[in-house]
């Protein structure tokens, strides 16, 4: 017992004397970072809206971490109602990983620190509860790469949003149809619904998209919940959107978020020369193209290398299904900035169901081989009318967790029953997908990915802390009827 604590001592002073002079407080508060959630206007198509927001010390949304800084974060809660943030992606200490049924909400006016080592790549975070992420209380989330900071590319972020002027209440009352969150309601889908239930609801309640896209055999997916008012690039529409200068033929790291609620989009660079590097902050083998597939909770980081002739190259964000579109706007020095309508053409391709990018994703550091021992099923379920989504065909109260041993090699199988794509995202972990619709492949890693309507994906993984992590579509629409549920990494 003395021994241990001399050594403890001579070991702190050894590192004191190595530090340089200055006062361990001014020390501390420079490693440390301060995040706020709170309220801030913002206008959409000049009006003004008041939404949600997480802001750093200086008053700007999100964190970008430097290579090697860790994740020292104390978080304020100055709003008025409780909340609790979730670091998308990153994989913290189950305690800190800032979901309601296993950490304690925040409530106004607290404080509480995380401290954990950070991921590096494209992250995001965001309230962990369905009405506040569609009230845009999420931001960005970026820890550089050493290799990132050397190479000479301009880094661009796009964090995309569907936004509605009527309360995030209002439109999650509306695309469900009253049931969200209503306990008795939710019960009644303990029981296993048939499969197919979903095809033929073409419902028509008011204030519901009606979008569908013809599959393979005729059938018809539904592909959009609710016509948002608008679609946001960094809070702003293609009526003002952000022009970023960047320099004539200049290179460009741009870090695409879907932080929206209910929303893929095609990721659209026009002319300019692109390649898709990473998916959910992890590297894959670059995959040129000029379109690039994004469903909620996913990121893209695309390398653009724009021409010497000094043209602004907008980006677009194309909302899968319609016409409606968003984005920013690559701009050198004297160009002309080009006006742009926020409604294309034609309407954009669905991407929900179109596994052309996934399956060709391959990760620069893939699992290392080795067979699973555990290989769960779990069954995406549910349909639009009555509005219920379920795994398994539980509620959240009666959930069957998907369990594992810690350390264990998982594949986990999605399989979609419903005429819906979901954006299945796994937290604490991250996994390769290895399988789309019964071909196996050594696909991107990932921490959210999507599942074709009636099809299905494989993800591995090597379970991680002992804990429960949630497991959830990050559709909120379908999240708020009970489309979660939890992996239950046993000791
Ligand atoms: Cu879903």
């Amino acid at each position: 017992m003395t021994t241990l604590t001399r050594r403890g001592f001579l070991a702190a002073t050894a590192a004191f004397a190595a530090l340089p002079l200055v006062p361990a407080r001014a020390r501390a508060a420079a490693d440390t970072f301060s995040l706020t959630a709170t309220t801030r206007v913002i206008e959409v198509n000049g009006r003004a809206a008041t939404v949600m927001g997480l802001l750093d010390a200086q008053g700007r949304p999100g964190l970008r971490l430097d290579p090697g800084q860790r994740f020292r974060t104390d978080l304020t809660n100055a709003l008025d109602i409780d909340t609790i943030v979730h670091w998308h992606g990153q994989i913290p200490p189950n305690a800190q990983d800032g979901v309601p049924n296993t950490n304690p909400m925040l409530k106004p006016g607290q404080s509480r620190s995380f401290d954990f080592a950070a991921r590096p790549g494209t992250f995001w975070m965001h309230s962990h509860i369905p009405e506040q992420e569609i009230g845009l209380l999420a931001a960005p989330l970026i820890v550089r790469r050493p290799e990132e900071v050397a190479e000479d590319r301009q880094e661009v972020v796009m964090l995309l949003h569907d936004f509605a002027f009527a309360t995030p209440q209002e439109v999650l009352e509306t695309v469900t149809g009253g049931t969200a969150m209503d306990h008795d309601a939710m019960d009644h889908s303990a029981a296993p619904m048939p499969g197919m239930q979903g095809m033929g609801d073409m419902m028509s309640m008011p204030g519901m998209a009606e979008m569908h896209a013809s599959m393979e055999g005729g059938m018809s997916m539904d592909l959009n919940d609710y016509e948002f008012d608008a679609y946001l690039a960094n809070d702003r529409t293609l009526v003002d959107p952000e022009v970023v200068r960047v320099e004539k033929g200049g290179r460009v790291r741009l870090r695409v978020i879907d932080g929206a609620a209910m929303t893929a989009f095609w990721i659209d660079t026009g002319a300019a020369t692109a390649r898709l590097v990473a998916v959910d902050g992890n590297p894959v083998v670059p995959l040129p193209g000029t379109r690039f597939a994004i469903s909620p909770g996913q990121r893209l980081d695309i390398e653009i290398d724009l021409s010497g002739d000094g043209t602004a190259v907008p980006i677009l964000a194309l909302r899968e299904g319609t016409r409606e579109r968003t984005g920013l706007i690559l701009a050198p020095k004297g160009a002309a900035v080009p006006k742009l309508a926020d409604l294309s053409e034609n309407p954009h391709p669905a991407v929900s169901g179109d596994m052309t990018q996934e399956i060709v994703l391959r990760a620069v550091t893939p699992l290392a081989a080795r067979p699973a021992t555990a290989q769960p099923m779990v069954m995406l379920m549910g349909s639009m009318l009555p509005y219920q989504w379920t795994i398994d065909g539980r509620s959240w109260e009666n959930r069957r967790p998907v369990e594992a041993k810690s350390g264990e090699r998982v594949e986990m199988m999605f399989h979609n029953m419903s005429m819906m794509a979901h954006p299945m995202h796994l937290h604490g972990h991250t996994f390769q997908v290895i399988e789309v619709n019964g071909t196996r492949f050594a696909g991107a890693v990932r921490d959210t990915v999507s599942v074709p309507p009636m099809g299905s994906v494989t993800v591995a993984l090597d379970a991680g802390e002992a804990a429960p992590w949630m497991l959830h579509c990050h559709h909120m629409g379908h999240l708020a009827t009970g489309m979660m549920t939890e992996f239950l990494v046993r000791a």
